[in-house]
Parts: C-alpha cells; sequence; structure tokens
C-alpha cells in the first residue's frame, strides 16, 4: 500500500481499434484507477476516430483521462506500459492496430525529452484525436493548461466522431468518495 500524497496531475489519452474497443479501454481506467498511487479524476466522451498514420486499419475509440497521482514520470509510464501489456496489447507494427493505447500527454507542467518519453507530448497538439477528447477533460477544470493550445478543430474535417458520452464513474467500476 502507498500512503504517499496524490501531489501530481497528469493527462492521459487511450485508444483502441481491435477487438471489443470500449471494454478495453474502461479496463484500462479502471486498472489506473485500481493501482498504488493513482486515482482517476475525470474522464472524457468516448469518440470514434478515423485512423491516423497508417490509414488502413479499423477505426479507433479515444479518450482521455485526467489523473492524480505519487508517481513520478518515468514511473507512470512504466506502469502505463505494463497495464497495456497486462491488456493484451502485442507490438508489432509501429503506428498499426492495438487492444490498447495509453499515452501520457502532460505531467504537471514538466516539460522532459529522453529517449524513454518527452513531455508534453510532442505530435498531441496535430492529432484531433487526441485534442478534442483532452480539451473536453480540460473544460471540466477550468479550461486552461499552460502547455495547451486551444486549438479548434471542426470535427467533421477531422475523422473525430463523437461516440458516447462515459457513464462516469460507474461504469468503470469507480465510486467516488
Ligand atoms: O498514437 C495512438 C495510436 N494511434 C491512433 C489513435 O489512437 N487514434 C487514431 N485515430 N489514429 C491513431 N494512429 C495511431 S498510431
Amino acid at each position: 500500500m502507498n500512503d504517499a500524497p496524490l501531489t501530481h496531475v497528469a493527462y492521459l489519452g487511450l485508444g483502441s481499434n481491435i477487438g471489443d474497443r470500449e471494454r478495453q479501454l474502461i479496463e484500462a481506467v479502471a486498472g489506473l484507477n485500481g493501482t498504488d498511487g493513482i486515482e482517476v479524476a475525470a474522464v472524457s466522451s468516448l469518440y470514434e476516430t478515423d485512423p491516423v498514420g497508417l490509414v488502413d486499419q479499423p477505426p479507433f475509440i479515444n479518450m482521455a483521462a485526467r489523473i492524480v497521482t505519487s508517481h513520478g514520470p518515468l514511473e507512470l509510464l512504466g506502469i502505463v506500459l505494463a497495464l497495456e501489456s497486462r491488456l493484451g496489447r502485442v507490438r508489432t507494427i509501429r503506428w498499426g492496430p492495438r487492444t490498447i493505447d495509453i499515452d501520457l500527454l502532460l505531467f504537471d507542467e514538466r516539460v522532459m525529452d529522453t529517449p524513454e518519453l518527452t513531455l508534453p507530448h510532442p505530435r498531441m497538439h496535430e492529432r484531433a484525436f487526441v485534442m478534442i477528447p483532452l480539451l473536453e477533460v480540460l473544460s471540466l477544470f477550468g479550461g486552461h493548461h499552460p502547455q495547451v493550445r486551444t486549438v479548434d478543430f471542426p470535427e467533421h474535417n477531422h475523422g473525430v466522431k463523437l461516440w458516447r458520452t462515459s457513464d462516469w464513474p460507474e461504469e468503470f467500476g469507480l465510486s467516488v468518495n
């Protein structure tokens, strides 16, 4: 049991495009929340999104989450990678289809550039499938983050469609105090 205070705020982008996409996203969020030193504070709606990069693959469902954590960024990255493999992610083709993908987007206002991790996420502003869910979560907490430019994506132009709102927190098996 890790009783360290949850002093850090981080934002994650999640996506899935193979198998039961919604179930895998829900299990990922529940798995994060079930990890010592991590609490999920809020999640976005679920969006169905056209694949970016390798376009000849099934559509994704993407969402974003805000967490509070006692872990540092590299520790959090290790937790996320372990969770991805527990949920069946196998790394085969770069940019290819995946059961689950969890990206660290923002960690407090930390700036870092190491071989393992770059913060803020270097490509997030170019990706509507990241920014639309992220801006939705941010809007619940004042709508502003110093490292986020509020890019106004016309949804129909970027292949990002609202799939459904999430029934937070009940459908994630979470309860709020
Ligand atoms: O970088 C995350 C994995 N990924 C995605 C994704 O999550 N959503 C969409 N729409 N396209 C993607 N291409 C890659 S790679």
